[in-house]
């Protein structure tokens, strides 16, 4: 039986140079998507440029393939842009001069694209773009099943978010069967720590306070304890997702002190509170059950604005 091809196939086949892009302060999921696409295209010997506007990669990402070809300065002369994971313009970390296709789960998807493959209900963006390759009988190599895998091991937290489903199942032992390189992923994405974060996340679990009956978690990172401890900012995220554990707690909020006077809010949540429309309120977005914005203010000051709020959604 024919395939039916996809009008978006036939869009990357009329243009001469494709710049895939992953989000600002990329993650598995965004970058592999991207590593994916990136070996795609080539095999259809295509002129392809891996961007990424954030210079510091984390850099448990560098077992991704083609990571090394990642730029960092957006290409002038592409013709169509592809990017991945980016739940509004702004995570692009740049303009975009060409024709976009915009390929993302965030609840909160602006639909930002000149051409819109959002499905909120996919675990990951690598699912997306693998029932895309499956559908469009695109064969999937070692290097693309690594990449896919990596994005889905990750955005489904090790297969325990609750939209892991039979599908993400079938995905990941296809995507093993195709050659993934899975112990390798979940070591570098699970299974190392650094010192440095181990000691953070002491830090954070002696002051995390609870609020709200104790439904709601609350943790502050200041920049003291960053430099007190070596962490990088990123590596307050392990505490936060172990404070969502706590029996009481429904949602778990983390309030990280930037440099310039500003706030980054991280929320998590068991999915009883729309946690995308509340960071809406602030600018941000993400999912339901997970989703941040950046604020102008004191630790104290946004606490106390959250709090209001999240009390109001919880009753
Ligand atoms: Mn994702």
């Amino acid at each position: 039986m024919a395939l039916m091809k996809h009008p978006l196939v036939e869009k990357m086949e009329h243009a001469r140079h494709i710049v895939l892009i992953a989000h600002v302060n990329p993650d598995a999921d965004s970058l592999g998507s991207a590593s994916a696409f990136y070996s795609y295209l080539l095999r259809q010997q295509k002129k392809v440029t891996l961007f990424c506007a954030t210079s510091q990669v984390d850099r448990r990402l560098a077992l991704l393939p083609w990571f090394d070809k990642l730029r960092h300065d957006m290409p002038r002369h592409a013709d169509l842009a592809v990017c991945f994971d980016c739940g509004s313009k702004e995570r692009l970390g740049t303009t975009v001069g060409c024709e976009l296709i915009n390929i993302d789960h965030h609840a909160s998807n602006s639909n930002f694209g000149t051409y819109n493959v959002v499905d909120a209900d996919a675990v990951s963006t690598t699912q997306i773009v693998y029932d895309f390759f499956k559908e469009q009988g695109i064969r999937i190599n070692a290097k693309m099943a690594t990449a896919l895998y990596a994005g889905l091991l990750d955005d489904s937290h090790c297969f325990l978010h609750v939209k892991t489903d039979a599908a993400s199942f079938e995905m990941a032992a296809d995507l093993l069967r195709c050659g993934a390189e899975s112990k390798s992923i979940s070591t570098a994405l699970f299974q190392t720590c650094s010192l440095a974060s181990l000691r953070l996340e002491g830090v954070l679990y002696g002051q995390l306070r609870l609020r709200h009956g104790g439904r709601v978690a609350l943790l502050h990172v200041n920049l003291q304890m960053l430099l007190a401890t070596g962490a990088v900012p990123q590596e307050a995220e392990r505490a936060l997702q172990r404070a969502q554990t706590l029996a009481t707690v429904n949602i778990t909020v983390l309030l990280r002190e930037r440099r310039h006077g500003s706030v980054k809010c991280s929320l998590r949540g068991d999915g009883s509170v729309n946690l995308a429309a509340v960071a809406a309120r602030f600018g941000g977005g993400g999912h339901r059950d997970s989703a941040g914005f950046i604020a102008d203010g004191t630790l104290c000051a946004l606490e106390e604005k959250i709090m209001s709020i999240l009390c109001e959604e919880m009753n």
